[in-house]
């Protein structure tokens, strides 16, 4: 399988979200992820329940690729209409119980991934593996975009790849955090399978989008 690209919409032109949209698709991107933060689990808004409901209705083939970083996550399904097609990533150290959590995602008939934040063992995962479709591994602390890579954090997805290629071979990796043109081909060979870009690759200035994607669906192949 090759490496996929999963944009992040809050490091796009927030004046022009719908032809941001439009030209990821023309493109044949498969994701387009979508931050979720509740001020709380991370000291940060980015975008809303009710943008998020909004995109679905202007997507054509690309999957909503949702990173819900907020307590309590399922109270926001609903207002994100969330449903067949979607991810929905909520977080390991968020959740009251987590595979109540999972289960919901699944009720709707998403694609329920647990995300773990840079401090939360890849241990962790072993209890929910048989329930998920996927694992996020944040590579940077969540709140912002922006932020340098946390060390070991090639070593942290290689830990990952191997847990799930030992006991849910198939399960998708997606690295969130930080994945730069300097790092992204390490990631992948770490054994990253979707890749979160923004400001450290396609969001940058001067940067025509349509390159910046066509060079990132190169390094990740
Ligand atoms: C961060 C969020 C991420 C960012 C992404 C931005 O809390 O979950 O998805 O949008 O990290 O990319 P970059 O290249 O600026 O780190
Ligand atoms: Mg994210």
């Amino acid at each position: 399988m090759r490496g996929m690209l999963s944009p992040s919409l809050m490091c796009a032109d927030a004046l022009n979200l719908q032809t941001e949209l439009e030209t990821l698709e023309s493109l044949g991107v498969p994701f387009i992820h979508l931050d979720f933060m509740d001020n709380h689990f991370v000291p940060n808004i980015t975008l809303d329940t009710a943008l998020i409901r909004k995109v679905k209705t202007v997507l054509h083939g690309m999957r909503r690729d949702i990173h819900i970083m907020a307590y309590k996550p399922e109270q926001y399904f609903e207002p994100m209409d969330i449903g067949e097609g979607d991810i929905v990533a909520v977080h390991y150290e968020a959740c009251d119980d987590l595979h109540a959590t999972v289960a919901a995602v699944r009720e709707r008939g998403a694609s329920p991934f647990i995300a773990i934040s840079p401090d939360t063992e890849p241990e962790v995962l072993k209890d929910y593996l048989d329930e998920i479709d996927g694992v996020l591994v944040m590579t940077v602390y969540p709140g912002f975009a922006g932020r340098p890579m946390v060390e070991g954090s090639f070593e942290k997805i290689a830990a990952v790849r191997s847990l799930i290629d030992a006991h849910r071979p198939g399960l998708l990796l997606e690295v969130d955090g930080h994945v730069s043109w300097d790092f992204c081909k390490t990631m992948r060979e770490r054994g990253g399978d979707m890749f979160v870009a923004g400001s450290s690759s396609i969001y940058q200035k001067g940067l025509d989008i349509k390159e910046a994607v066509a060079r990132m669906n190169e390094l990740i192949k």
